[in-house]
């Protein structure tokens, strides 16, 4: 391994646990809700941000960033080619605040538009996931493969379905939900993109589907897929699929075409 990206990814590793552990001791704290009643934000996810931006800035001060609180405040910076650390500091906020126990810190890093680095920290389960481009995926030190499922009857999906709040798109996804429901063999919502994305990642799910997204849900747990054997997919793109295997992706986009013509044809 190149020995900078080494550096890089001992450090964040550090960084992602510590920050992690102090999930584990919250208590007695607000919680405030930011573009929505369900979008939601506690002290938690806004210091955990600050302090891991402010280590990495005081190593290496001409890296960027993208994190989700402060993206939030003042927009989602461009994505440039120089490093670029995308940071969620809680994925799966109303989880934690609900103590659900499912809930990840995810650290991701992007250099010349390429992820780099992905490190995925779930302290309530002591799962961390990670994966350095070109050096396979890990859970906790040990190497992790997709179950490589091709066949859509045999999977289990992590689908949610964020965008079905707004009642514009309500009606579209119900009809996908009803489509997928006849063929696949069941379907989760985990309530936490980096987590269902690193489930699929280690073979305990065959996919995750989401629309909606931003890129600090995907940098890391993308890679992890992908180093994983899983199929392939666009940092920048907000509709989030993440399966097994290419063909089973495949198979679910013309599963989505066929209930998006459904519907269409029932009007
Ligand atoms: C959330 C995701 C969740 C998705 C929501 C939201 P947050 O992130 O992980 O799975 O459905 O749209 O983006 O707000 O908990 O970091």
């Amino acid at each position: 391994m190149d020995h900078q990206v080494k550096e890089y990814f001992d450090y964040a590793l550090q960084l992602v646990k510590e920050a992690g552990k102090v999930l584990l001791t919250a208590k007695d704290y607000e919680v405030e809700s930011k573009s929505d009643v369900y979008d939601l934000v506690t002290v938690y996810d806004r210091k955990i941000e600050e302090v891991l931006v402010k280590k990495l800035k005081d190593k290496w001060p001409d890296h960027r960033f993208i994190g989700e609180e402060e993206s939030e405040v003042s927009g989602i910076p461009d994505l440039t080619d120089e490093p670029t650390w995308i940071i969620d500091p809680i994925d799966g906020t109303a989880n934690f605040i609900r103590q659900l126990r499912m809930s990840a810190v995810s650290v991701g890093l992007v250099i010349r538009k390429q992820q780099t680095l992905g490190i995925v920290f779930n302290p309530f389960t002591d799962e961390c996931y990670t994966a350095v481009k070109g050096h396979g995926a890990f859970l906790n030190g040990e190497r992790i493969y997709t179950n490589g499922e091709t066949d859509i009857t045999k999977s289990i999906f992590a689908y949610e379905l964020s965008l079905a709040r707004n009642p514009k798109y309500l009606d579209l996804y119900m009809y996908r939900l009803k489509h997928l429901m006849k063929i696949i063999t069941g379907i989760r919502s985990l309530g936490t993109a980096v987590m269902s994305a690193c489930y699929v990642a280690d073979g305990r799910l065959d996919a995750y589907q989401c629309d909606g997204l931003y890129p600090w849900d995907i940098a890391a747990a993308g890679l992890i897929v992908t180093e994983a054997g899983g199929k392939e997919f666009d940092l920048m793109d907000p509709n989030f699929l993440v399966a097994a295997s290419k063909a089973l992706a495949d198979e679910y986009l013309i599963h989505e075409k066929k209930a998006d013509e459904e519907r269409i044809n029932a009007k």
